[in-house]
This record gives C-alpha cells, sequence and structure tokens, in this order.
C-alpha cells in the first residue's frame, strides 16, 4: 500500500506551529556540502501559441488540491528561511570538489530498494538576493583576466573538461568568459558520454532529485551548496536547463563538467527545452549568439556553430531515471506507450525535434489533467491547441501506470507550482520545480523552487528555496537586460546584413 502521506495546508500548519514550539533550537543549520546521511511552456508549432506557466499554477496539483488534503497526515514542515543559502561557492567546498576530480571515489548506493518510498518532511531555506546578472562577464574579465586564462585548444579533452570545471568552481556565481574551443571540447566529449548511456538511467539512492532550472545559474549553485556537490551527493536532473533564464550555457557547463568529473554521481535527462525549435523561440539560442558573437575575426566560431554543439549535445540526453528502482522520473510525464520501463530503455537516441505522438515526446511534454471527471489520455491541448502535444493524464492513469510498471512513484517537472512542489494522483506523482522566483511579483504569488532528497531507506526529504520580492526583481531585471541586449545584437546583425547584400549587388 501506498504510504506518501503530505500535508494539506491546513494540517501542514498545524503541525509546523508544533514542530516550532518543539525544536526551536533544534532547527537544522545550514551546512555547506553535508552529503545526505540518513511550468513550463508551450510548443510553439506558432509563437502566437505560447502559453505560459504562468497560467498553470493549478495545474499539476497544488497543496491545495482537496484530493490531497484526503492523504495528509504526516509530513512536517520545518521553516529554515532564517538560514541563508549562499550562491558563492564556500572555500572547503571548492577545495574538496578539486581534490575528488582527481581522486575518483566512487559512493555507495543502492539500485533497487524493497521499502517504498515516503515523504517524511519539507524544509523551507531562506537565499539572499544575489543572482548571476547578465553581464558580469565583463566585470570578470577585467578584474580575473589572469587567473581565467585560456585553455589551449590542443589539450586532450579530458584534461580540458578537468581544467574546464576547476576554473567553473573557481569563477562561482558570476558569468563565465568561455572561449570558444574549451567549450567546444567540453560539450563533445559530454555528448559521448550521455550516448554511451541507457534512454533510461537507473539511479542509486540515496540521491538528490532536481526539477527545471532555466538558465538560473545562481540557484543551481545554491542547491548544490545546500544539498553537497555532486562528488558527494548523486543528483538527478529532470531538464529543461536553458530559455528564460539567462545564463543556461553556465548550467549546461557545470552540469556536463560534473557528469564528465564524477559519471556515476550525474544523472542527465532531457527536458522540452532541450530543442532547437524551442530554444530559438525562446531565449537560448539568442543567447549562445550573444556569447559568441558574429565578427570577422570570429568566423567559424561564433553563435551558431557554438549552439550546434549544444544541440547534438541534448539530442543525447537520456530521457527519464529509475530511482531505487521504485520512483520513475521524466522531465513531462506518462504515456499510454509506456507498456514497460523496457519501452523507455528501447528509445533510440539521438532525437533530434520530438516528434508528436511519440513515446519521447510524451516523456517531455506531458502534464498532469487535473479534471477529475477525466479517465486515461487526451491529447495535451494545453500546449498546443491544434493538435496537442504531449499528453494530458489523469490520476486514475497514473495509479494504473505504476501498478503495471510495478513503481511506487513518480516524480516530473516541467511545470511550477507555487510551493515549487506539487502533488497529483493521491500523492503517487509530484511536479517538481527548481527555479525559485521565477515568476510572480509579490510575496503571495513568488514561486519556490524544491528538490527532492531520497535518502537510503526511499524517505523523502523535500527542501525548498524561499526568496524574497527582491530577489524577484532582480530576476525579472535580469531577464529584462538579456531581452534588451538580445534586441540590440539583432538589430546589429540585420544591419550588418543589409549592409553586406548591398555590398554582394554591388560587385555582381
Ligand atoms: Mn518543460
Amino acid at each position: 500500500m501506498l504510504l506518501l502521506v503530505v500535508g494539506g495546508f491546513h494540517a501542514v500548519l498545524a503541525a509546523f506551529m508544533l514542530f516550532q514550539c518543539m525544536t526551536k533550537k533544534a532547527a537544522p543549520k545550514y551546512s555547506p556540502a553535508k552529503p545526505i546521511p540518513d511550468a513550463s511552456q508551450s510548443k510553439p508549432a506558432t509563437v502566437s501559441k505560447e502559453r505560459s506557466e504562468d497560467d498553470e499554477k493549478s495545474r499539476g496539483g497544488s497543496l491545495m488540491n482537496p484530493v490531497l488534503e484526503k492523504s495528509s497526515q504526516n509530513a512536517v514542515h520545518i521553516d529554515c528561511t532564517h538560514t541563508i543559502v549562499p550562491a558563492e561557492i564556500p572555500e572547503s567546498d571548492q577545495k574538496s570538489i578539486l581534490k575528488a576530480i582527481k581522486r575518483q571515489k566512487p559512493q555507495k548506493g543502492t539500485t533497487v530498494v524493497e521499502k517504498v518510498p515516503m515523504i517524511e518532511k519539507v524544509v523551507a531555506y531562506g537565499t539572499s538576493d544575489d543572482i548571476t546578472v547578465v553581464g558580469s562577464y565583463l566585470q570578470i574579465r577585467r578584474s580575473e583576466r589572469g587567473s581565467a586564462e585560456p585553455t589551449s585548444s590542443s589539450s586532450v579533452s579530458t584534461e580540458v573538461t578537468e581544467s574546464l570545471l576547476a576554473k567553473l568552481i573557481k569563477n562561482g556565481a558570476r558569468q563565465f568568459p568561455f572561449q570558444f574551443d574549451e567549450l567546444v571540447d567540453l560539450l563533445t566529449a559530454a555528448t559521448s558520454c550521455l550516448a554511451g548511456e541507457s534512454s533510461l538511467l537507473e539511479v542509486p539512492v540515496p540521491c538528490v532529485v532536481y526539477g527545471d532550472i532555466h538558465g538560473q545559474y545562481s540557484d543551481l549553485l545554491r542547491w548544490f551548496n545546500l544539498n553537497g556537490w555532486p562528488h558527494k551527493t548523486r543528483s538527478v536532473f529532470l531538464g529543461d536547463f536553458v530559455d528564460r533564464g539567462s545564463h543556461g550555457i553556465e548550467v549546461v557547463a557545470l552540469l556536463v563538467a560534473l557528469k564528465l568529473a564524477f559519471p556515476q554521481q550525474m544523472y542527465i535527462c532531457r527536458g522540452n527545452h532541450e530543442e532547437e525549435s524551442l530554444n530559438k523561440v525562446y531565449s537560448f539560442y539568442e543567447e549562445v549568439c550573444l556569447r559568441f558573437p558574429s565578427t570577422l575575426e570570429t568566423v567559424g566560431k561564433d553563435g551558431p556553430v557554438m549552439y550546434s554543439h549544444f544541440k547534438k549535445l541534448f539530442m543525447q540526453i537520456p530521457l527519464a531515471a529509475l530511482i531505487g528502482g521504485r520512483i520513475l522520473s521524466m522531465h513531462g510525464g506518462i504515456s499510454p506507450k509506456m507498456e514497460s520501463v523496457d519501452s523507455i530503455r528501447k528509445i533510440e537516441r539521438p532525437i533530434d525535434d520530438f516528434e508528436v505522438g511519440s513515446l519521447a515526446c510524451d516523456l517531455v511534454w506531458s502534464d498532469p489533467d487535473t479534471d477529475p471527471e477525466q479517465t486515461g489520455f487526451r491529447p495535451n491541448l494545453d500546449r498546443e491547441p491544434q493538435h496537442g502535444i504531449g499528453q494530458l493524464f489523469a490520476a486514475e492513469a497514473v495509479k494504473s501506470l505504476c501498478r503495471r510498471l510495478g513503481i511506487d512513484f513518480i516524480i516530473r517537472g516541467h511545470q511550477a507550482p507555487l510551493h515549487g512542489y506539487a502533488l497529483f494522483a493521491d500523492g503517487r506523482l509530484m511536479t517538481l520545480f527548481s527555479a525559485p522566483g521565477y515568476k510572480g511579483s509579490t510575496m503571495k504569488d513568488v514561486n519556490m523552487g524544491a528538490c527532492v532528497e531520497v535518502h537510503e531507506d526511499m524517505v523523502i526529504t523535500i527542501k525548498q528555496l524561499k526568496v524574497s520580492e527582491k530577489f524577484r526583481k532582480n530576476r525579472a531585471e535580469d531577464v529584462e537586460r538579456m531581452k534588451a541586449s538580445r534586441k540590440l545584437a539583432r538589430k546589429l546583425r540585420e544591419a550588418r546584413d543589409t549592409k553586406k547584400s548591398k555590398t554582394d549587388s554591388c560587385t555582381e
């Protein structure tokens, strides 16, 4: 019998107040790198079909969902928002990561666990208001030119990867001055590493699972600072690394550099945003073009060429993860084509654009169907109103799939619940979103980010990052800054192209 129990709002509040009274002095403190002891977007078939996560607060379930309150009792909510999780990497962590790169030590873990997952507690942490801002690149270039010298492109790729990881760690939460060749080497090495993995990753426990990051680099570093960096803490990512936020390049580069350095400790799944058509409509393609501008000197080493390397990498990213043999995880959700877990293993990669109707497409595009009248699956017209993309799956479909596949719990990303996570299908499915302060403007509607810590005995701790209005304002301003830079870059490009075509026509 499933024992997933999470508090409904009132039960939670009561439990929280009780807990606060009982354990005031025992509230857990933030400790850096402590190992575990114990919404998204629409498919732009045309841009006008775009629908933002902001419309989807209720989709994917919510803490206030009356269905969930029936099964709510025991999860304890702990307020640690007085504990500020920094984006800067503490020096002790920096040293221990760099040391670990040289000395690979596999962490113990269990691939198939007999116990049923159970959510035990939900802990909320605070953050500073600092974020990685567009343009911090220039400051770094001036002040750190000496320490971030380009690596020779003739170096063997493992050396490049290791030294680039070391530089990223040293650089902290600022924009990183990537050299074209070293980034290409990293992406190329990562592409072949991911190509060697199954489309269904088998992840041992303990581990920590993360939902969408969307270019929020400083928050990715916060999560690692809070939960432990991958040399100590096994980490699973459920896609949507890029678009929306301003530093998708840093997010992908750090994740794959960590993957190459600690392959048994990093598990990366693909989201619907790891795809060219979306990157061209949202921001990632332009982000790459902006950082690697086309000039006379950069012919063959500009944004479009760099993007093609990101694209090759995206096409090889695995599509789902089976955690402890009992928790199935993916970016979007389930599919009627999922006859067994083997159906996912059999998916062949590379995959370029997701083909509507394929299992791979359903895995990255589907959403929970919150219409209680519905059963089974129907085309996800919320994302693409003409033909649908992915599935809307009913609570009953989640339960019957869990029975058929012999799994207990599903974790997926793709939507942005207000509390960073939300449950569906009587607690059988969780939506998880790890980009805090991604939307909203007041404390009532600014979203929290969340991650899921799965312990060795399948006991689950949910950790949240709660941000301030100021943080959200900083992030919104940063996104606006990036948009303005993109617009300017586009104008310059157009002006140059016009000039060029005029020159060409004169010489004809
Ligand atoms: Mn998504």
